[in-house]
């Protein structure tokens, strides 16, 4: 059986269990990283270099960076609908995917790290304050991607709407001020009426 190592509160494992769920996979999990250690065992660090959360061991095939598990698991088991089959959806897919981690990620990570994981002695306010403005600007670049749109490539959800949907909820979560944008409100809505997104990524900030 599918295995995944991480804790449930990490983002990156987040997107997985999410889609895990969408696809109907059965999995084990093991807990790994932060108060969990053993991302730094020899054994962790042999399946995962990096010895960061998550990584998948399918039959034997080892894979690490949450983004590439995502787009293996579509591409397994649900080509045509969540891992798309025309080049050019799938790659307006993966641009977003790619999109989280080379854009979106710092400003939410100074945002979600500043206000959930420092505690209030030690935080920098406006640095938090900074990113929180970046990332409601990056949030809005989103926003005009979706608008007219139910999901990212248009009627039907797909890989690309895994990502920045945990994101999203995450960015909804936190306290902070933030635009209003309808079209990311409007999808956010629909992501949270799905039960596998209720189970995995609708989670207390921790
Ligand atoms: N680009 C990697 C990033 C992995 C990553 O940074 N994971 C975090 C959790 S979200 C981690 O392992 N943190 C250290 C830990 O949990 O011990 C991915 O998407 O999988």
């Amino acid at each position: 059986m599918l295995h995944v190592w991480g804790r449930r509160n990490s983002i990156n494992v987040m997107k997985v269990l999410w889609c895990l769920d969408e696809l109907g996979v059965e999995y084990q999990r093991s807990e790994a990283g932060l108060q969990h250690g053993v991302v730094d065992s020899p054994e962790y660090r042999a399946m995962n270099p990096n010895g960061r959360v998550p990584t998948i061991v399918d039959d034997g095939f080892v894979l690490w960076e949450s983004n590439a598990i995502v787009r293996y698991l579509c591409a397994k088991h649900a080509a045509g609908t969540w891992w798309p089959v025309d080049p050019q959806a799938r790659a307006v897919a993966e641009q977003w995917m790619d999109w989280q981690h080379t854009v979106l990620l710092a400003d939410m990570t100074v945002v979600f790290w500043g206000l959930v994981r420092t505690p209030p002695e030690k935080r920098d306010p406006e640095r938090i304050a900074q990113a929180a403005v970046g990332a409601g600007r990056s949030f809005a670049m989103l926003d005009a991607a979706l608008t007219g749109k139910d999901y990212l490539l248009g009627d039907a959800i797909s890989m690309g709407d895994i990502p920045l949907g945990a994101f999203a909820w995450r960015w909804s979560a936190l306290d902070i001020e933030r635009p209003h944008l309808p079209a990311v409100e409007a999808w956010l809505a629909r992501l949270k009426a799905r039960p596998a997104f209720q189970q995995h990524v609708m989670l207390p900030l921790t």
